[in-house]
Formats: C-alpha cells, sequence, structure tokens
C-alpha cells in the first residue's frame, strides 16, 4: 500500500500562507504573460485580416481549494513544488474562437513562440470524448521572470469553438448539478447536441471560406484605391523634396 501524502506543516502557518501566496501569484504572472501573447496574436491577425480569430478569451486561476481536492483525488503529495508539476490546470486560460480552423491556428502561433516549451497536447477536436466534448488542450511552460529568479510555470491553455464552449458550459452545469451522475437520457441528448454543435461548427466553417473567397467591395466611404495611389505618390513627392 502506498504511505499518505504527507500534510503540509501547518505550525509555521505565515510561512506557509506566504509561500502559497507567493505560488498563486507566480502562476497569476504566467497567465498574465499568455494573455498578453493572445492580445498581440489577435490585435495582430485582426489589422491583417478582415476579421478576428478569437471571439473572447478567459482566465482562470484554481483555487487552493481546487488544487488539494484534485490533488487528493489523483493522490499527489500536498508539497508546492509537486503541485506546480502535477497539477497542470491552476493557471488556466480559455480561448474562444470564431472557427475550429482558428483554434488550430492560435495554437501553433502560441506554441510556436521561442520562449514556450508545449509540454503536451490533447486534441479533443480531433477526438473528442466519449460524451462528445471538444476542444484543444495545450499543457505550455511559460516563463517567469520575477527579481531574483526565473520560473517556469505550466499554463493549460484550452481552445474551442464558440459552439463547442455553449456545449461545454451546460454539460458542466449538468454534469454539477447531477453531482456527476447524469440520466441516461440527458447523457443521450447532450451527445445528440453535441453532434449538433459540430455540425454547425462544419457549416459556419463551409460558408465563412467560401465568403472569403469572394473579392471585397469597398463600403461607400472608402475611398477608390487609384485615391489611395495618388495621395501615397504625392506623399513620397513631397519627400523627396523636402
Ligand atoms: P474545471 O472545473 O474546469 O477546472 P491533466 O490536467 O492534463 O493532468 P485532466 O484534468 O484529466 O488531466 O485533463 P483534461 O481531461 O484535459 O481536463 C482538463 C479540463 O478540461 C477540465 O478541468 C475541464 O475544464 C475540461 N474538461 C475535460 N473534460 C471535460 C468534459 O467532459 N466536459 C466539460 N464540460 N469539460 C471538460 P477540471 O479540473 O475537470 O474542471
Amino acid at each position: 500500500m502506498n504511505d499518505p501524502a504527507p500534510v503540509p506543516d501547518l505550525t509555521d502557518f505565515s510561512r506557509v500562507r506566504a509561500e502559497l501566496g507567493r505560488f498563486m501569484l507566480n502562476r497569476q504572472f504566467a497567465i498574465n504573460e499568455v494573455m498578453t501573447k493572445l492580445t498581440i496574436l489577435r490585435t495582430e491577425f485582426e489589422h491583417l485580416h478582415d476579421y478576428s480569430p478569437i471571439d473572447h478569451v478567459g482566465s482562470r486561476l484554481k483555487t487552493p481549494e481546487g488544487i488539494i481536492a484534485k490533488a487528493r483525488q489523483r493522490g499527489v503529495p500536498l508539497d508546492l513544488a509537486t503541485l506546480g508539476k502535477e497539477i497542470r490546470d491552476i493557471a488556466g486560460i480559455r480561448v474562444v474562437c470564431s472557427f475550429i480552423s482558428d483554434a488550430y491556428w492560435v495554437a501553433e502561433m502560441l506554441t510556436k513562440q521561442s520562449d514556450i516549451t508545449l509540454v503536451e497536447v490533447k486534441d479533443y477536436i480531433a477526438e473528442p470524448k466519449d460524451n462528445g466534448y471538444k476542444s484543444l488542450h495545450l499543457i505550455i511552460k511559460v516563463p517567469v521572470f520575477l527579481s531574483e529568479s526565473v520560473e517556469d510555470v505550466i499554463v493549460e491553455v484550452q481552445l474551442r469553438t464558440v459552439a463547442m464552449d455553449f456545449w461545454a458550459s451546460l454539460e458542466h452545469k449538468i454534469y454539477y448539478k447531477y453531482d456527476q451522475e447524469v440520466p441516461a437520457r440527458l447523457q443521450q441528448e447532450l451527445t445528440d447536441a453535441a453532434r449538433d454543435a459540430n455540425r454547425l461548427d462544419e457549416t459556419m466553417e463551409r460558408l465563412h471560406n467560401e465568403v472569403r473567397a469572394i473579392p471585397r467591395r469597398p463600403a461607400p466611404h472608402e475611398a477608390p484605391a487609384s485615391v489611395v495611389r495618388d495621395l501615397l505618390a504625392a506623399n513620397q513627392r513631397y519627400r523627396d523634396t523636402a
């Protein structure tokens, strides 16, 4: 039989509290780092194209109670170093995209950055869970530069479409409402709804690609290309003579 998980020494309560505070703060810093990267990717994309690949982004830091519950469930020792390694969704970010291809694009752009280490990919879009859950999960490590050290912090990034997110939020609520024992009929309906959501995603992506292939007509207030060209040429002549 395994030895019981060691319990933290609470005699020095203020030291434990300070260490836990530091631990949580570093995870929040890691979230901030990744959120900044996402904002840059999103803003640059919007500047170059005429739509946004990201509908919205959310983040959450697991509560100490949530961390301890997950650790106990998995038999993970309750020391901060092990928790930081084994509980990989303490720092969590959810990126909700317009289309499936956008979720993969954001994942690729994020993971190819030189300071990001990709630890694991769980592609529940390509291989949905039995209940129909779909999402692309990235477990990444991001360096957090502190005053006297650098800490590599694990962040879980979940990427999914609006339809997948809608489904997952409701399923999560139902799962907790029934204390994880969801009646078979509801489970079946959820699985059917996941299939419908997937069909919607595929149709929307196809329509989106079709519409993107049509050359864009200038909006009534937009200056025709020739006017813009003349302006640029005039600007160049001015610079040459200045
Ligand atoms: P909460 O309340 O969202 O935090 P790992 O973290 O990789 O060591 P884990 O946790 O089994 O192992 O990984 P997995 O399967 O990738 O799940 C991580 C998170 O994905 C979950 O966190 C959920 O947020 C989400 N998720 C996974 N499966 C489902 C599902 O079937 N339905 C819904 N709605 N969400 C799911 P937590 O900690 O379970 O919950």
